[in-house]
């Protein structure tokens, strides 16, 4: 096939938080682009990863899971989302097999319905429904769709295990039926458009986020202020603040004896290496900022 055969274009992913939109990006392309954790709104950005196949190049948009929500986060959150869907050649709805399709279900599929003609519709998390009964929902995931979208095309809806990597090559043959002709986007050694500074951002709220349940994970913001080469090419110094809402949640990071923070930092580090070739010398600290899910001018910097 020549050059001018093959295709390319820009995948949104859109689904409710948690369904496993980011695990897919990571499983497609075997690397580490977004983070993932048991918690929804995880992701709060849209995050671009690249997939290079002998048919052409996709580039995939992982973005914050859809939610029903009035307050000022997820107003930017799915004004993100939104963004990415109106400007991308294909769409990947996803939908969680493990999960009732409730309310949120149902605005996320208005959010994706003007755009259905150019939208593969995946079921994921399949491995759960094979082997919990009580976890079973694909049924009523089917059966919410065929309500949902009578017309669509049943070949395009794809069972998948994001986590076992069952059936995404179909996802990504389903695509190539959408997405148009054209040069790649992006050189094909790329596989994602992540500045360094996000990526290592990103990997420690990880980290932080796996300490913790409930309200922490969601008022953890990471910001790195200084980036200095201490041996070039080989050892990049790194100073990253764990940014908390309120007092009380400073002291549960950093913990007794700053046990808390001086775990984040190791398992931060060991992540670390395996995403870059060089190695990342973190000097990791604590602030308040207070209420800063409130603030116009945080959320203008962290989510887009
Ligand atoms: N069993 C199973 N678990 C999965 C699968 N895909 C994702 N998960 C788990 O589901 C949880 C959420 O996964 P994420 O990839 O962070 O989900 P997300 O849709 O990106 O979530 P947000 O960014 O919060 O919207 C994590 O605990 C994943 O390990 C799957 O195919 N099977
Ligand atoms: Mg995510």
């Amino acid at each position: 096939m020549s050059d001018a055969k093959k295709k390319s274009g820009i995948v949104t992913i859109i689904g409710r938080p948690s369904v496993g939109k980011s695990t897919f990006l990571n499983t497609l392309s075997g690397e580490k682009i977004s983070i993932v954790s048991p918690f929804p709104q995880t992701t709060r950005n849209a995050i671009r990863g690249i997939i290079n196949t002998s048919l052409g190049q996709l580039v995939f948009i992982d973005t914050p899971g859809y939610h029903a929500s009035e307050r000022k986060i997820n107003q930017s959150f799915k004004a993100l989302s939104k963004e990415q869907r109106d400007s991308s050649d294909a769409i990947v709805y996803m939908l969680d097999a493990s999960r009732e399709p409730g309310e949120e279900e149902v605005l996320t599929s208005q959010l994706i319905a003007p755009y259905i003609e150019k939208t593969i519709i995946v079921i994921n998390k399949i491995d759960l429904a094979k082997l919990d009964e009580k976890k079973n929902c694909l049924a009523e995931n089917k059966a919410y769709i065929k309500k949902t979208f009578p017309q669509f095309d049943e070949k395009n809806i794809i069972e998948i295990s994001a986590q076992d990597d069952t059936n995404l090559n179909e996802v990504l043959k389903a695509l190539y039926e959408i997405v148009p002709e054209g040069e790649a986007l992006y050189p094909e050694e790329f596989y994602t458009d992540q500045e360094v500074d996000f990526r290592i951002a990103e990997i420690v709220r990880e980290k932080a986020i796996e300490m913790f349940k409930q309200e922490l994970p969601h008022a953890i913001f990471v910001s790195i202020s200084d980036m200095e080469w201490k041996k070039p090419g080989k050892e990049l110094w790194v100073r990253a603040f764990l940014n908390v809402e309120k007092e009380s949640q400073k002291g549960m990071v950093i913990g007794k004896g700053a046990s808390v923070i001086k775990t984040i930092r190791v398992e931060s580090i060991k992540a670390l290496r395996k995403v870059f070739s060089y190695r990342i010398n973190l000097d990791l600290q604590v602030r308040v900022n207070k209420n800063w899910r409130q603030k116009d001018h945080i959320l203008k910097k962290i989510i887009y």
